[in-house]
């Protein structure tokens, strides 16, 4: 029986782990596609390495990865860091930064199917995200996401800890 709940205990610390590396799905429900405005999906997220990013989409669409500012501004796909195109695609942030995202069909990125994504530290606290005029507002929102995502881990720790004891008893 001691046997059972301590792999409740563990399995409920995993459940930590994973819930505060977080996986965004880009574009939410509707995924990668044209008729998403991306600008506005990332405006209220946070990005912190050890985080995964996934894209799906149809045959219609790709993914390019560009490397500066001025490839993604200009929608130049020309040299593009990577690029993907199985549909259901998951890109690890491993390290702090921007990185540039575009669809690697004709036109789409001029349409707007692009999405630029600030990658933060993941034990940092605050945000400092240089050239970044919302300073204070991804502050708060930073804290609030990451203590949401703990608590829901803490939750399911005590949780099984709990059916753990049930279980012994
Ligand atoms: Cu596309």
């Amino acid at each position: 029986m001691q046997g059972v709940i301590v792999i409740l205990v563990f399995s409920g610390l995993f459940a930590v782990q994973t819930t505060l590396a977080a996986q965004h799905m880009i574009g939410g429900s509707q995924g990668w596609e044209e008729s998403v405005d991306f600008n506005s999906w990332t405006a209220d997220k946070s990005f912190k390495v050890g985080d995964q990013l996934v894209f799906k989409y149809s045959a219609l669409h790709s993914v390019v990865e560009l490397g500066s500012e001025t490839a993604y501004k200009s929608c130049d796909l020309g040299t593009p860091v990577n690029s993907l195109s199985s549909g259901n695609d998951v890109v690890k942030l491993s390290k702090t930064g921007t990185r540039y995202f575009a669809c690697g069909t004709a036109g789409h990125c001029e349409q707007g199917m692009k999405v630029k994504v600030n990658v933060v530290s993941s034990d940092s606290t605050t945000v400092s995200s240089p050239g970044s005029d919302s300073g204070s507002d991804s502050d708060t929102d930073t804290k609030s996401s990451h203590g949401l995502r703990a608590s829901i881990g803490y939750v399911l720790a005590v949780g099984s800890l709990v059916v753990g004891l049930i279980w012994a008893f």
